[in-house]
């Protein structure tokens, strides 16, 4: 992935988002959906380190990781829409989109569901001899659970290829992170299973990029998992309608005044890498990308009702 395409993601995620949370405002989409907004960077960061044949999975806050590895925008957005065109034909809205053609094995409702499940693919590479390398994604409160602690310790123990990409974005729902985590340091559990802990600035595009390709390379060697942690920021509120009450809106100028695209932006333009015009263009194309989106998502068809039936258990 070239620097431009990795932007042109970033942005594409975070116009995503912020479209996802005007149509639910205008009441145009239904349920519930909970944005990435301030850890695009991060998202896109992992998902340029992956090779092809590699796994990523997901939790409830997936859009991003979805949309960085590749996912078609229409279809995403059609789910929302719950659109028969959707990724899950419409019946599953926001949590319930997969896509395994481009190795993507969902998001997940579930707090830390995903984890297990992550540890289950890296088992199966495993036992395939493939150099699929499984990219896990999950939160800091997810780190609270059970599951967390029961996967990393048989990964390890099986020396499978699966990395831990912790997003540690200040946040669970409403509980900060030093009130839920008793040492707020994710990473250092690794020490714990006997496998690297690394924290790395999850809003850096460089340096998540160049770790997770460094512990991938590893894992595919037969090194086994890793623990990464990304500290990042949670700029949008928890989910729909959240009033932010736990935090103060200084607190959250503070970090938009530090938006990791806009300093990913910044870069490329010192460097010579995009023009402020080739910047504005690109914004522009992906702004248009997203309305005819949108037209197409309000245009599809709801699903019939053989459709809603069928995969039901
Ligand atoms: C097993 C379970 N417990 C509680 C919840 C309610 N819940 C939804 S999201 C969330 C917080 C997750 O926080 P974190 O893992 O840090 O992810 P973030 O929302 O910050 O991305 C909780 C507790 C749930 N969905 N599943
Ligand atoms: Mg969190």
């Amino acid at each position: 992935m070239t620097l431009i395409e990795a932007y042109r993601r970033m942005l594409l995620i975070r116009h995503f988002e912020e479209e996802i949370e005007r149509l639910f405002l205008e009441g145009r989409v239904m349920g519930t959906a909970h944005t990435c907004i301030g850890q695009e960077v991060l998202c896109v960061g992992v998902a340029a380190a992956l090779q092809p044949q590699d796994a990523m999975t997901t939790t409830h806050r997936g859009h991003g990781h979805f949309l960085a590895r590749g996912a078609d925008p229409v279809r995403a957005m059609a789910e929302l829409f719950g659109k028969s065109i959707g990724y899950s034909q419409g019946r599953g809205g926001s949590q319930m989109m997969m896509d395994t053609a481009i190795g993507f094995y969902g998001s997940n409702g579930i707090t830390g569901a995903s984890i297990p499940f992550a540890t289950g693919i890296a088992l199966d590479a495993s036992l395939r001899k493939s150099d699929r390398v499984t990219a896990c994604m999950f939160g800091d409160g997810a780190s609270n659970q059970g599951v967390f602690h029961e996967s990393l310790n048989i990964a390890a123990l099986w020396k499978l290829p699966v990395l831990y990409i912790v997003e540690n974005n200040g946040y669970a729902m409403s509980t900060a992170t030093s009130q839920g985590l008793a040492n707020p340091c994710v990473a250092d559990r690794a020490q714990a299973y006997n496998m690297p802990g690394i924290t790395v600035d999850g809003n850096d595009f460089e340096a998540v990029r160049q770790c997770v390709a460094q512990h991938a390379a590893a894992a595919r060697a037969g090194a086994g998992p890793a623990l990464i942690e990304c500290l990042t920021y949670r700029l949008s509120g928890h989910s729909r309608g959240d009033p932010r009450v736990y935090r103060t809106r200084e607190e959250e100028q503070a970090a938009w005044d530090k938006d990791p695209i806009r300093i990913f932006e910044k870069r490329l333009i010192a460097d010579s890498i995009l023009s402020t015009d080739g910047a504005e263009l690109i914004q522009r194309e992906v702004n248009a990308e997203l309305e005819q989106a949108i037209l197409t998502c309000e245009g599809a068809p709801e699903p019939t009702l053989t459709e809603y039936l069928t995969a039901l258990y």
